[in-house]
């Protein structure tokens, strides 16, 4: 049978923006708030979900990949504010906010989608909003997020920390019981 991998491609972030998620979990945690927490040694910011992928294409996507980083240079961007997906009053997913260089990550983005994009499994209709994933929120979790919006705005107020996007990395997801484990399958150095 053909084998397929569940495949992403994401920025990887330094320790000290793992830190800020940690803390960030910490705090939501010690106000009684329950939800499925990721793990933030393995956090990453998403540029985009393929989903399955048959191996046999892991050399096209990879080349596509290295196609998309062309000519493109390193940047800065900072993590800064927080939310909830769709919306703080209907969550399912608790998130950190980035800014800073926004446009060579839209580049980014939109090159990755150019080159990259046939190979997801579905295309996503939704707008980029970039992230960093605190929590999934099942909906038995909901009645222990109190005062969310503010708790939320409480965590927007933390000073932004800035970090340099050096590469994009393709990583494959395994899921288990325990969570998922990412490993790194290429990373593609910017400029
Ligand atoms: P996230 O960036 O909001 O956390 C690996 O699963 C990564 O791909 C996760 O970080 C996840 O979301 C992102 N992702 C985007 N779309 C996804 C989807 N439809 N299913 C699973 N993960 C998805």
């Amino acid at each position: 049978m053909r084998e397929e991998w569940r495949l992403f491609a994401a920025i990887p972030v330094p320790d000290d923006v793992r830190q800020r998620v940690a803390a960030a979990i910490a705090h939501l945690q010690a106000r009684g708030y329950r939800a499925k927490w990721v793990d933030p040694e393995a956090t990453h910011l998403t540029v985009k979900f393929f989903g399955s992928v048959a191996t046999d294409s892991l050399p096209d996507l990879t080349r596509a990949l290295r196609k998309s980083v062309t000519g493109l240079a390193r940047f800065e961007l900072q993590v800064h504010g927080a939310g909830a997906f769709p919306h703080p009053l209907r969550p399912r997913v608790l998130w950190l906010g980035i800014d800073g260089e926004t446009a060579p990550l839209a580049q980014l983005v939109e090159q990755v989608e150019r080159s990259a994009g046939s190979f997801a499994e579905k295309t996503d209709e939704r707008p980029f909003h970039p992230h960093l994933t605190l929590a999934r929120v099942r909906p038995e979790d909901l009645a222990t997020l109190r005062a969310l919006p503010q708790e939320l705005e409480r965590l927007a107020r933390l000073p932004p920390l800035p970090f340099t996007v050096d590469r994009l990395t393709l990583y494959r997801s395994e899921l288990f019981r325990s969570g998922p484990r990412y490993t790194i399958i290429e990373e593609f150095l910017l400029r």
